[in-house]
């Protein structure tokens, strides 16, 4: 652990304090944003203290629950928050705490206080933006309770109310509506990070309850989860390669050097892609930063090593590299420092340069042992990855010889995309049209300025299990790559793109839904800074077109339908369904899918990216499952985009 323990924290540790004001002023600048995110982090907040108190050993079980009355209460049995009364202010630890701005820090959490980081405001700014906060702490045989309303006043001081023998923590919350647009918590969410966290921090308990829509008569019990994983980030791995080809056994790896806590669990599946995931101080480091660059570096070497040292490798192979060791690699990482500097765009990647060398020793002395003592699983990765080298060398021939240099970078167009005459990626926007039919009235019904047109025929090519080498020989992929302009794989570049509008337009069948499937693994797998960028979007054609009397309806969903025939029980109707985009004219395609005017868009987005990267490996992996429903999950509503 790199806590330091035994520091003995007290009242009398707090120093400077400041009010609540300019929480309620900029509640925005405390927790991210004031929707759902920033209600979310309330929550992040006040579990992350019991965390703490856990990571220093003082507590092993929490329990987080959603109040009936919409509050949410988090129980931890660590020591408790001291109670007692400071001189200068005269007021208790817990009040000072609880109604002052960062108090946390100074108030001796900075001496053991692992967590934090993004969230880490401090419990005062959840105070600050909630109707009411009630505070229960179980300490030296007594229970303590205070109330504070309106955002952070004590209704009166810390009180006695009874005895105990235990000792912890309790506090419960209701965020107000008057900082925040929305104060409904929402149980995926919180269920899907306490299981991460849980995952971070083995050993611990966290149970999650819901109790606002419990109803004995209904249900015998409410909606309750347990997370306890003995295996910390090896049970994480083991869940996140369940269903799939395993390669080798989970390399788990757990050493603290230099001060700093390295978990790391690694393991090959047989599956074409990479699902790594880095923590520190058990935040998600979504930009990475320098324990993946430690990871990565010792992964190669290694792996090259034990290649060289066992004569794995053909005359012709030249070593692996970086992408090569990637190929089927699930693993999370997991380190924890006392100060960690948060960088880049979103503040989730890892600054500290000394992780970088702690982490690529650890997991290198560590690796080289376990291939030593599990050959098997040596040989396999190191032949998985010897696979992924030769691959790479014929995709690069590929794309050098067969398609010729220059031709993927967009110098040369494929035969069938009418291109728009616009040359401004932001004006012009790219319809893929399933079909040669459909294309066709597309490509006639399009603004000719803006709109460019790409039929496909049939259904494209998946993916999710073909290297790239194969994809390229595919004639549709190909065709796509070209009139996207960006490249793929190694030599890749969004801001080549010549669309920031990319418009899946497919029908409203089934073969529509597939077909759009596979279109959104390619984009997911081998574009996917088209989806982070905003520019990936599905288009909404018409499902019916109703006539009442003389008044003509476009209708692009069955509630909608219904609704309508509901009202009008008199008047004359007639219902045309349109299965499909070449049942339309070229006129009817503009006004009802494609005018910017009148048209709905969906734009795509990932907002989970773990869990979109496990529903697109069992959807279009090698598993045969149900591959429609999934698409409304990651396909978020936008109404009129343009206007
Ligand atoms: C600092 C000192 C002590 C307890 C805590 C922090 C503490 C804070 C929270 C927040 C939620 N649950 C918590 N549990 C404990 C007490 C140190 C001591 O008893 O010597």
């Amino acid at each position: 652990m790199a806590a330091q323990k035994g520091h003995k924290y007290d009242a009398t540790s707090i120093q400077v304090l400041e009010g609540l004001e300019p929480v309620k002023l900029r509640p925005g600048m405390y927790i991210g944003s004031t929707g759902k995110t920033g209600l979310h982090h309330l929550v992040w907040e006040v579990v992350d203290n019991a965390i703490d108190e856990a990571m220093a050993g003082y507590c092993d079980k929490i329990i987080a629950t959603l109040n009936k009355d919409g509050s949410l209460s988090v129980e931890d049995n660590g020591r408790g928050i001291p109670t007692g009364i400071h001189k200068q202010t005269k007021k208790s630890a817990l009040e000072t705490v609880l109604t002052t701005l960062h108090a946390g820090a100074k108030f001796g959490y900075g001496g053991y206080k692992v967590s934090g980081g993004l969230h880490g405001v401090g419990v005062s700014v959840v105070n600050a933006l909630s109707d009411w906060m009630e505070a229960e702490v179980k300490r030296e045989g007594q229970i303590f309770f205070q109330r504070y309303e309106k955002g952070g006043e004590p209704k009166a001081d810390v009180k006695a109310t009874g005895e105990t023998k235990e000792t912890g923590t309790k506090i419960t919350f209701l965020p107000s509506a008057k900082y925040l647009d929305t104060i409904e918590f929402d149980w995926q969410t919180i269920t899907d990070h306490l299981r991460q966290q849980a995952y971070l921090t083995k050993g611990v308990t966290i149970a999650i309850r819901d109790e606002r829509n419990y109803k004995e008569e209904v249900e015998t019990h409410p909606r309750i989860y347990n997370f306890h994983f003995e295996g910390g980030v090896k049970s994480y791995v083991d869940h996140l390669n369940r269903g799939k080809e395993r390669l080798s056994d989970i390399v788990y790896i757990e050493k603290e050097e230099n001060g700093i806590q390295v978990e790391a669990a690694i393991q090959y599946t047989d599956d074409f892609n990479e699902h790594l995931y880095t923590f520190a101080n058990n935040i998600y480091t979504t930009e990475g930063g320098m324990h993946l660059t430690g990871f990565r570096s010792a992964l190669t070497r290694i792996i090259n090593d034990y290649i060289k040292k066992n004569d794995l490798s053909d005359k012709k192979d030249k070593g692996v590299m970086g992408d090569d060791v990637r190929e089927g690699l699930t693993a999370v990482i997991s380190v924890k420092l006392q100060e960690p500097q948060f960088e880049g765009q979103t503040k989730a990647k890892l600054g500290n340069p000394e992780v970088r060398t702690t982490t690529e020793s650890v997991v290198g002395s560590e690796l080289s042992a376990y291939f030593e003592e599990h050959p098997n699983d040596g040989r396999s990765i190191g032949q998985k990855s010897l696979l992924a080298a030769r691959a790479r060398r014929a995709a690069r021939a590929a794309r050098e010889t067969v398609i010729r240099k220059g031709i993927l970078d967009g110098f040369a167009l494929p035969g069938k995309l009418a291109d728009c005459s616009s040359r401004r990626p932001e004006y012009s926007e790219l319809f893929i049209v399933e079909g040669d039919s459909a294309g066709g009235s597309t490509k006639q019904g399009r603004d000719r300025q803006t709109q460019a047109v790409l039929p496909l025929r049939g259904k494209i090519l998946n993916v999710e299990r073909t290297r790239l080498d194969k994809m390229l020989e595919n004639n549709e992929i190909k065709a796509l790559v070209m009139a996207l302009g960006m490249g793929i794989g190694e030599e890749q570049e969004v801001a080549k793109v010549r669309y920031h509008k990319i418009v899946i337009m497919t029908d409203a069948d089934v073969d529509g839904s597939h077909i759009r499937t596979l279109l959104l693994t390619l984009f997911f797998r081998h574009f996917p800074e088209i989806i982070n960028k905003g520019y990936l979007y599905i288009a909404q054609p018409p499902l019916y077109r109703i006539f009442l009397g003389k008044e003509e309806h476009w209708i692009y969903s069955d509630g909608e339908k219904n609704e309508i025939l509901a009202e009008q029980k008199d008047k004359k109707i007639n219902i045309q369904r349109y299965k499909g985009l070449g049942e339309m004219n070229p006129e009817q395609l503009w006004e009802t899918t494609m005018n910017p005017e009148k048209r709905t868009l969906l734009q795509v987005a990932i907002e989970d990216a773990e869990e979109a990267d496990k529903i697109f490996s069992t959807l279009m992996g090698d598993e045969v499952l149900p591959r429609k429903r999934f698409i409304q999950t990651y396909a978020k509503k936008v109404q009129n985009l343009d206007k």
